[in-house]
């Protein structure tokens, strides 16, 4: 058994009382109620999922595993001459909840390296499809198609013990997260390089292994790493988290749960916000015959936007009420590294003009930027220009926590999700409209 594996054995035997133990003796004590608005509205606020990977606080943002971004990426492993740590590390993290020695590093390195080969199909397949398909519905289909490779699957069949189904979920999540780098680079190689494919290079990390299949020079090996480890998790309630959740709860494996929940990351409200951003500037780009726009000039094109029924991506959340810490992260980067780029600029423009309008209009209940206002940036600066992209490599990122989050799952025995629903005319004799 790999080391990662041990410890998580080791953390999952340790975790079971506690979910028994709250489910057997206080599981009838209220968390919580649920208003028409809520059950009308998308379920904002209402608890009812329960996860220990990371917890969003809606005024300081995340933590991973009790750790904020900064202190994360501060105490995590350094790839050695870089400024990012591994995201092979940052994995161990989320799923043992411990910060990695290197050896521990090195450990979870070799697991992925060693499970990287992405099968001959799954290439023939991508290439079958029409070129002009979505960068997500070809990363979806890249991984739906493998799901005959399931472990978890032969050993359902086989009748394996409920208690032990973490351990083939682990083995599938493992195999898979190993192949999405090279899947979604060979998406880009393809579709937008003129079909040059870049082969893995094993003697390289996650992040510096996708750098180079992408084809892009250091340090865009950090923004990989800097990238995935931002997008990685934010609590279980969000479109792709909770979609992953909830395929999984059926027993689904991972193949079917990570394609369902790139598909609801696919979404413009979503993950897909990121390419929303650059298809909003570039509109604004090219109106003004690319000349940066004023503030005042930039506060028109929100408001047209806002008046013509659109929403401005890239700002408000469903939870968090200040700045995205994720956003902030990024903007660090970009202050070191492309501090004069005129991309970065138009956002900074942004971020001081549009939260005043938000404020204004009186509707956004979170006026302030979220983790896709400034990730097409970065991106842009580094040569990818092709912002249908950026939601893959969100993917690849999300797939990180995702996966985590089903091995415990499973790991605690959660059930299917099978919530209840009423009728309107319920709701109408609930509150005596007759
Ligand atoms: N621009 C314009 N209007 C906005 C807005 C924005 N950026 N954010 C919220 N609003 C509007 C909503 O559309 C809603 O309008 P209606 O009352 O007409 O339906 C109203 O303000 C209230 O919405 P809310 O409670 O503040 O926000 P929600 O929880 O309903 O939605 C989100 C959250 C992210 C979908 C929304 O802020 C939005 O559409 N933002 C733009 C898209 C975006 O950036 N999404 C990425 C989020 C991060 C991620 O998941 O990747």
């Amino acid at each position: 058994m790999s080391k990662l594996k041990q410890k998580l054995f080791e953390k999952i035997e340790d975790w079971r009382p506690r979910t028994t133990k709250l489910l057997k003796e206080h599981g009838d004590v209220k968390i919580g109620e649920v208003t028409i608005s809520q059950a009308i509205g998308g379920m904002r606020g209402v608890k009812s999922l329960v996860t220990d990977i990371s917890y969003l606080d809606p005024m300081e943002g995340i933590r991973f595993r009790g750790f904020t971004i900064p202190e994360t990426l501060e105490k995590l492993p350094k790839v050695p001459g870089r400024e990012m740590p591994y995201v092979e590390g940052f994995f161990y993290l989320l799923l043992t909840g411990e910060i990695p020695s290197d050896e521990d590093v090195k450990d979870v390195a070799a697991e992925f390296n060693k499970r990287q080969h992405v099968p001959q199909y799954v290439f023939d397949m991508l290439r079958a499809l029409p070129r002009d398909t979505h960068p997500m519905t070809m990363f979806s289909a890249a991984i739906v198609a493998m799901q005959r490779e399931s472990i978890f699957v032969k050993k359902y069949n086989e009748g394996i013990n409920k208690m032990d189904y973490w351990d083939p979920t682990y083995e599938d999540a493992l195999n898979l997260l190993a192949k999405l780098p090279q899947i979604g680079a060979y998406i880009y190689r393809i579709k937008y390089k003129g079909d040059t494919v870049i082969p893995p290079d094993t003697s390289l990390d996650l992040g510096g292994n996708f750098a180079h299949m992408m084809g892009i020079d250091k340090p865009y090996d950090d923004v990989a790493r800097l990238y995935f480890l931002l997008h990685s998790d934010h609590e279980s309630g969000n479109v792709s988290a909770h979609t992953g959740h909830l395929i999984g709860s059926a027993l689904s494996d991972v193949y079917y749960a990570i394609s369902g929940m790139i598909n609801g990351l696919a979404g413009p409200l979503h993950g897909l916000a990121n390419q929303e951003v650059l298809r909003w500037i570039q509109g604004v780009h090219d109106q003004m015959g690319g000349k940066i726009p004023t503030e005042e000039e930039m506060k028109q094109f929100v408001w047209d936007t806002l008046n013509s029924g659109q929403v401005i991506p890239g700002f408000g959340h469903a939870v968090l009420r200040k700045t995205d810490p994720r956003y902030q992260a990024q903007r660090e980067f970009c202050l070191k590294h492309l501090p004069n780029d005129p991309l970065f600029k138009y956002i900074d423009v942004l971020y001081k003009v549009v939260p005043p309008i938000l404020v204004e209009q009186g509707k956004a209940k979170n006026p302030w930027p979220n983790v896709d206002a400034q990730s097409g940036v970065i991106q842009w600066y580094y040569g990818i220009t092709e912002y249908e992209f950026y939601t893959v490599l969100f993917g690849i990122g999300r797939a990180l926590g995702v996966c985590s989050n089903i091995i415990w799952d499973r790991a605690l025995g959660y059930p299917l999700e099978r919530p209840k629903s009423l009728t309107t005319a319920m709701l109408e004799e609930i509150v005596g409209i007759k």
